[in-house]
């Protein structure tokens, strides 16, 4: 039986990425980090099935605790202050937790000296100031706090790739959302806001810049192909994406579309609060090497993936 360490098990990705791996037959770990109120929101329905460890990223010997506990065949480093937003108001908890704590998981694997093979949770957001469809060779220009980490991150996980022999891989990936996105993303801000409306517990969404355009796809999808890039002869990066931009307007049209609203733009405000100091406005992404090494293809389209979203809002929201 393979067995798997993930970072992040309690956000959005980490949960999808235990469903998907307890699927293949895995004995599946997840750090946890302390904190005064225990959220297990996305992975209630994984206790009695995922062994739970304490640690946290900032600290380099809970790492090694946990990968010694652990004993895996791969890691999955997951975990992240993932929030661009907040990565302006916290520049330097982002650089340590999302920069530096990739480090320090590479500097426990590298000290436990057992082949361990290593995912590291790369982004769109290094591609930051683009205009065309990115693939794996398109320059780097992150416009954030948090684009600058992960591109330490993901540099320095190719540098212990190279420099001792590590399988190390990193996935580029777009924006991805799901049902288990928090709330705080733009697209579960949106579904979150029309179930509301539907069901007559607010008359308005707030929200900032709608002219960003991004390659968003669904969660599910994305957690496979992670695996993936683990299953390869040699590690390699890869950009996962569907390839088809939309705007956040359009976004809301299809949101608005699963309660019957036509004309959205009433029920929407525009608050300067949710303004970013410097913005990415465009992100797409081509994933034909993925498609060609791994295998993988997106199944889930954005008005599918949107439909699901709302529908679950409103049955969290309803209790039914
Ligand atoms: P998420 O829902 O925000 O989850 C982040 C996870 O990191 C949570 O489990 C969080 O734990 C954990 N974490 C934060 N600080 C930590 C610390 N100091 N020590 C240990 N754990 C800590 O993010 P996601 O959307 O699933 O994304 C997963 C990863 O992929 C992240 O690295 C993100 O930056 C990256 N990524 C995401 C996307 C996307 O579109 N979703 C695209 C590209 C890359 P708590 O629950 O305790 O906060
Ligand atoms: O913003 C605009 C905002 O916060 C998307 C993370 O998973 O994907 C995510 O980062 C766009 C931006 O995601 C609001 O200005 C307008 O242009 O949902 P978001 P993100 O910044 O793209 C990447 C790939 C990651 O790696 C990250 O970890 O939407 N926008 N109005 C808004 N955004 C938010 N959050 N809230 C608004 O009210």
């Amino acid at each position: 039986m393979k067995k798997a360490l993930i970072t992040g098990i309690t956000g959005m990705d980490g949960s999808h990425l235990a469903d998907f791996l307890l699927e293949k037959g895995y004995k599946v770990y997840g750090i946890e980090r302390r904190t005064s109120t225990k959220n297990r929101t996305n992975i209630k329905h994984l206790e009695g099935k995922v062994t739970f460890l304490m640690g946290d990223l900032s600290d380099q010997n809970s790492l090694l605790r946990c990968l010694k506990e652990a004993d895996p065949d791969e890691v999955y480093n997951l975990a992240a202050q993932s929030f661009v937003g907040e990565s302006w108001n916290t520049p330097e908890q982002s650089a340590d937790i999302t920069g530096a704590g990739a480090l320090r998981m590479l500097e426990a694997i590298r000290v436990y000296e057992k082949k361990v093979k290593f995912y590291q949770a790369s982004t769109s957001e290094m591609f930051g100031k683009m205009e065309h469809l990115a693939n794996e060779n398109t320059k780097f220009h992150p416009r954030s706090p948090y684009g600058v980490a992960k591109l330490y991150a993901h540099w320095i996980t190719i540098n212990y790739r190279e420099s001792y022999d590590m399988f190390n891989v990193c996935g580029l990936l777009f924006n991805h959302e799901g049902e288990r996105r928090g709330k705080e993303f733009v697209s579960r801000k949106i579904t979150d806001g029309v179930a509301r409306i539907h069901l007559g517990l607010s008359d308005s969404i707030s929200l900032g810049n709608l002219d960003s355009k991004r390659d968003w796809g669904y969660a599910p999808d994305y957690v496979e192909a992670m695996w993936l890039m683990l299953q390869q002869d040699k590690p390699n990066d890869y950009v996962i994406a569907t390839g088809k931009d939309h705007t956040i307007g359009e976004f809301l049209s299809s949101a608005f579309n699963v309660i019957g609203i036509d004309d959205w733009k009433k029920y929407v405000k525009q608050d300067s609060r949710f303004m970013r100091p410097a913005e990415v406005y465009y992100l797409r992404g081509d994933s034909t090497k993925a498609k060609k090494e791994l295998g993988w293809t997106p199944t889930t389209t954005f008005d599918e993936m949107i439909t699901k979203m709302v529908k679950n809002d409103i049955k969290l929201l309803s209790g039914s």
